[in-house]
């Protein structure tokens, strides 16, 4: 089971985005979510919607811990939640291992008059190596997708790391104790802009 943390500022749509792909509707209300609620998909996700009225400075470690993924979540229609992500993103470095994948959603994007334009969102998630995604819980638009391709990054990560063990054991065999390998750092999450076609970084030689 992975397990995925949904975060950003109250009212951005959080509980209705997971609840929209978990349960397949959209409630169209706002009870705020209060400390965090706990769904899950498939057995094979667990999502952890946490209250945004929690705000970044006062979310507690805990909620990240052992994190495989981080979605973090502005209304296009708030500047206000746009310009807290620096916040959120401070606490979720200084909480998560480095190889954690990490999605920037624009949300509410069905609303006509946004205050954030898009491209402000796909450039701040470019900066911080992060996914980009729109998604609107009223229309739908992207929620199935933001889900699956976590689950297939995580895919990617699980087989890279296995590679990788499963090369280093061989080098540990065939070395003397003298020149074994140093073991290597596990690579960064994967970037991507706009739901588009995938990009990957080249880091710590692991990946091309
Ligand atoms: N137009 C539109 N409204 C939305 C969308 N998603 C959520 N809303 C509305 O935004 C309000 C807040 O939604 P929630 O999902 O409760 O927000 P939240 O981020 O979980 O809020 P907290 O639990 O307080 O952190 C509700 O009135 C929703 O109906 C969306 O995609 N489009
Ligand atoms: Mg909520």
């Amino acid at each position: 089971m992975k397990k995925v943390v949904v975060v950003g500022d109250t009212s951005v749509g959080k509980t209705s985005l997971v609840g929209k792909y978990v349960d397949g509707c959209f409630a169209g209300e706002h009870f705020a979510t209060v400390g965090v609620d706990f769904r899950c998909k498939n057995k094979s996700l667990s999502i952890w919607d946490t209250g945004g009225q929690e705000r970044f400075k006062s979310i507690t470690k805990s909620y990240f811990k052992g994190a495989h993924a981080v979605i973090l979540v502005y209304a296009c229609d708030c500047e206000e939640s746009f310009l807290n992500l620096i916040n959120w993103l401070v606490t979720i470095e200084s909480s998560v291992d480095e190889d954690v994948v990490k999605v920037l959603i624009a949300n509410k994007s069905d609303i006509e008059d946004i205050s954030v334009s898009h491209k402000k969102g796909r450039i701040f998630a470019e900066e911080n190596d992060m996914l980009f995604y729109t998604c609107s819980s009223v229309t739908g638009e992207n929620i199935d997708e933001v889900f699956d391709r976590i689950i297939d990054e995580l895919r990617e990560i699980d087989t890279t790391d296995a590679i990788t063990h499963h090369k280093d054991s061989f080098l540990l065999e065939s070395c003397s104790e003298t020149t074994r390998p140093k073991k290597k750092k596990r690579r960064c999450a994967l970037f991507g802009g706009f739901g588009s076609k995938k990009k990957t970084r080249k880091k710590d030689g692991l990946i091309n």
